[in-house]
């Protein structure tokens, strides 16, 4: 596994000199990925595979229901030392401590939620989860360590016993949402283990011409989440380009990312990008070949 995690290290220096996207399975373990965005920007590529340190457990306040806004309380624990996780034991990413990844087994309902602690409880985290219907979601906590290891660590949500359909096959590189139309495309067709560089062109609906202006969000100028279909596992994917210096950037009109397949099958990826002052989540659906 190490090995064969190197080999792709190595694949993927060459085609487009990045780190690897390594495949998190936390149902059981969570494997983890040194995913250093700054090394990235200069060059470094010092990524390497790490045993889980982290554990999540997440605790509703009150019974999650579709459509009703819930407090759930968040304790990440490190786990060789039993103790709780604050912000001045994480690291900034992309602006936050700890950024919330959460998504139904449907792999429709995507929400990215920022956790804050409650001052009078050192070592509790705490978020409102708004959940639209009524499963189990999947939580992957993004955590980054002071040394810059990025882990993320998954937990599970009821929100009601509805069994959720398996997520659609059916590929889908276009989106269109609040006034704008993503195109998703890839350097070469995704298969295991092989490195691809994505972009996604946007364009402004109204004018039909490409959209130039987005807007910084959390550091950068998109995120991209790319969920396996077996919805155990979350990619990595790394953005590319240059990441914004102050609130008045803008960039455009294609957000650009590296992504490296570690399951096959049906991939399902989420972009998230600011125009206009608001903020959009469109949704893709890839395939993998084996
Ligand atoms: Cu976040």
């Amino acid at each position: 596994m190490k090995t064969s995690l190197l080999t792709a290290a190595a694949l993927s220096l060459a085609l487009v000199g990045c780190g690897p996207a390594t495949k998190v399975d936390t149902a059981k373990t969570a494997t983890s990925v040194a995913d250093k965005h700054a090394g990235m920007a200069m060059g470094g590529h010092d990524d390497e595979t790490h045993a889980p340190t982290m554990k999540l457990a997440l605790s509703p306040n009150g019974p999650l229901a579709p459509g009703r806004a819930q407090g759930v309380t968040l304790t990440l624990t490190n786990i060789a030392s039993g103790k709780p996780l604050g912000p001045s034991d994480l690291a900034l990413a992309h602006t936050k401590r700890l950024h919330l990844l959460i998504v139904d087994g449907s792999l429709t309902d995507y929400q990215h939620i920022h956790p804050v602690v409650d001052p009078a409880k050192p070592g509790q985290w705490r978020f409102d989860f708004t959940p639209l219907l009524g499963r189990t979601y999947k939580v992957w906590a993004d955590a980054t360590l002071p040394d810059g290891t990025q882990e993320y660590i998954g937990a599970e949500l009821v929100a009601g016993a509805e069994k959720a359909p398996l997520p659609s096959a059916a590929t889908v590189m276009t989106a269109e949402k609040d006034g704008l139309k993503f195109s998703l495309s890839f350097s070469t067709p995704l298969k295991v283990g092989q490195a691809a560089q994505g972009s996604i062109a946007i364009v402004d609906t109204k004018t039909g011409k490409p959209f130039a202006a987005l807007q910084p969000i959390m550091g950068a100028f998109g995120h991209i989440v790319a969920f396996a279909g077996n919805w155990d596992s979350i990619e990595h994917v790394h953005p590319l380009g240059e990441e914004p210096k102050s609130e008045g950037e803008r960039s455009g009109p294609a957000i650009n990312f590296h992504i490296q397949p570690e399951q096959s099958g049906t991939l399902k990826l989420f972009a998230q990008v600011r125009a206009n002052g608001r903020e959009t989540i469109v949704p893709f659906t890839a395939n993998v070949a084996p």
